[in-house]
């Protein structure tokens, strides 16, 4: 059972993943378990002060080194002692490396995580610098600021348990995800037939799977190739297109044209 412990202000946020969908059945199934600490509880200061104001002066205020060391060091001895021998260790931020589908396959394989989720204008540089010392990874889900790094969490967590198996019904459905061929997914639809004046591709309609299967293969190259060119590149990178695969591509390219 993958291990979760997360450090954050908010634990009440993380019902968003255990109360619902196909992450709360998963934990429900003890497919995953998630222990939640909060650094007010290892604060030692009269007032249980988490944060303070920046040296250098600024707006906001940022978080201090102790009550998150304190609490990080909790969540990871609970994590050996429930069994997880290295857990790995992640601080969401957006100065840290993009998640991408190739880091949650690998998350998905470790026995334990630990997350700490900033909030404020961040962590005190000093501790970050201790967790990376001890192998912590900084991880962004993207080019942009939160408020806080518990939704980055959620979104690892999400991403990741979906990886699990037995969480996902027919165990396929996770192997046609997006990216999963480092591709961006092909159309999908379901009834009615036609709506708004707008028929379902015919293929789809037509029961003969092999042609299903390559026009859901021409809809993924030619909408990776379209709208992410980028991921086409770093694909071909990797390998270069089938024969089969430029064809199709090249039909799309072309119905689109025609279009
Ligand atoms: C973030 C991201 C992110 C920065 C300051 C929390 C916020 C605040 N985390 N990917 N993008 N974090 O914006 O992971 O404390």
């Amino acid at each position: 059972m993958l291990q979760f412990d997360v450090v954050t202000l908010f634990p009440p946020m993380f019902d968003a993943i255990t109360e619902s969908g196909i992450t709360g059945r998963a934990r429900e199934k003890r497919l995953y378990e998630l222990v939640l600490w909060n650094p007010r509880d290892f604060a030692t200061n009269s007032y249980r002060a988490v944060d303070d104001r920046p040296y250098g002066g600024g707006p906001g205020m940022v978080m201090m080194a102790e009550p998150l060391e304190k609490a990080v060091s909790a969540a990871r001895q609970r994590q050996i002692s429930a069994g997880a021998r290295k857990p790995r260790m992640l601080y969401l931020s957006p100065q840290g490396k993009l998640l991408t589908h190739a880091l949650v396959k690998e998350l998905a394989a470790e026995q334990g995580i630990v997350m700490l989720a900033g909030r404020y204008e961040g962590v005190d540089e000093r501790l970050i610098a201790r967790l990376q010392d001890d192998g912590a990874e900084e991880v962004s889900i993207g080019d942009y600021v939160l408020s806080g790094g518990e939704l980055a969490a959620m979104v690892v967590m999400d991403s990741v348990i979906r990886q699990l198996p037995g969480v996902l019904g027919d165990a396929e459905s996770a192997n046609q995800d997006s990216f999963v061929n480092g591709l961006l997914d092909h159309p999908h639809y379901t009834r009615p037939e036609v709506y708004e004046g707008t028929v379902v591709p015919p293929v789809l309609v037509s029961g003969n799977h092999a042609e299903i299967n390559r026009w859901r293969l021409k809809q993924a190259l030619g909408r990776t190739a379209q709208r992410r060119p980028d991921l086409m590149a770093q694909l071909m990178h990797k390998r270069a297109l089938s024969a089969d695969e430029q064809k199709l591509l090249d039909e799309f390219r072309k119905e689109v044209q025609g279009a």
